[in-house]
């Protein structure tokens, strides 16, 4: 298992690369790469990530990387893993990287496929919880609140930011019952790793959605990515959990911060009423009973003994 101790010095995704400061997607795409190492093949839909890795005559990946329409990401991965089995290079990891508007809006259909048919990929959403690179628009994963370009304050008669709450992806794609479903936080690094060493181990469809703080899109200074990441899940308001093979694990047990904690370093939540606040903090404990409840019921199997027939 890779430890933060242990982790290679080696780079695939290089320095060089020009994401904004503080780019939690960048982090998340630095880190996976380490774990995942030279034998591995890229795909990336539209996003930020492929403008700031990959700009033509410059590339930050150190493995092949590949472009493809924003919706198609997931069985894109899936075909060229398909190919390189056919050549008997079926020890290749096929990792597919997209944002959060790639995975839970525009790629779900390509996504949903690809895991129903348990393609042999590896699909990471950043989830920086709106489409930042076309300019801070609301995605199915911004939080309830927040202020974006498509959810500007005292526009609508609705109220202020976001009306809806976030999108559970991690959730649906359980319901898919693949191999290997976790989340995981920049702020919780040897749990991130020992995720990422499960998901490249096993076969099958893996999914990890990794909370991906962007300074830029969350109005938050550029050197509180990490303590955002950690903050979301010391809060409740990201749970870092793990479904593998139908057992559904809850990893960390939250301080449950105050939810203030959270919301008062980013721009994006500053205008939020107390009203919107409370209702933050009731989907928290709403989310937690939920969770609770479905890990408690698919929790690890008592053995059922087996009855011998004669
Ligand atoms: C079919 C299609 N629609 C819209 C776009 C424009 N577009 C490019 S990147 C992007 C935002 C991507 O958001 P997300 O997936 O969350 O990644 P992020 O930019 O936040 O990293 C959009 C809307 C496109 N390239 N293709
Ligand atoms: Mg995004």
């Amino acid at each position: 298992m890779t430890t933060v101790k242990d982790l290679p010095r080696e780079d695939y995704f290089l320095s060089g690369h020009t994401a904004c400061p503080g780019c939690g997607g960048a982090m998340v795409v630095r880190e996976v790469m380490k774990v995942l190492g030279p034998n591995t093949v890229v795909y990336m839909p539209a996003s930020c990530l492929l403008i700031f890795s990959d700009m033509y005559p410059y590339n930050a990946f150190k493995v092949p990387s590949l472009q493809i329409l924003f919706e198609t990401s997931a069985i894109a991965a899936a075909g060229v893993k398909r190919a390189l089995k056919r050549l008997g290079k079926d020890d290749t990891t096929v990792v597919a990287f997209a944002g959060d508007g790639g995975t839970a809006d525009i790629g779900m259909q390509a996504l949903s496929g690809a895991a129903e048919r348990n393609e042999d990929i590896l699909y990471v959403c950043y989830d920086n919880e709106a489409y930042m690179n076309t300019g801070i628009q609301r995605s199915g994963t911004t939080p309830f609140g927040a202020w974006t370009t498509t959810t500007p304050l005292g526009s609508t008669s609705e109220g202020q930011g976001k009306n809806e709450f976030k999108k559970d992806v991690p959730r649906i794609l359980m319901a898919h019952d693949v191999p290997y479903v976790a989340t995981a936080s920049l702020g919780f690094p040897a749990d991130f790793l020992k995720k990422v060493d499960k998901a490249k181990a096993k076969k099958g469809f893996r999914y990890l959605h990794v909370l991906a703080p962007c300074p830029v899109g969350w109005r938050a200074e550029s050197d509180s990515t990490v303590d955002l990441a950690k903050l979301a899940v010391e809060t409740g308001i990201f749970t870092l959990l793990e479904y593998e093979d139908g057992v559904l694990t809850l990893n960390r047990e939250p301080r449950f911060t105050p939810v203030r904690e959270y919301l008062k370093l980013q721009g994006r939540f500053k205008h939020l009423s107390e009203g919107q606040i409370a209702s933050i903090e009731r989907w928290v404990k709403d989310k937690w009973e939920r969770d609770r409840a479905l890990a408690k019921a698919l929790g690890p199997k008592p053995k059922v003994p087996v009855a011998i027939v004669r």
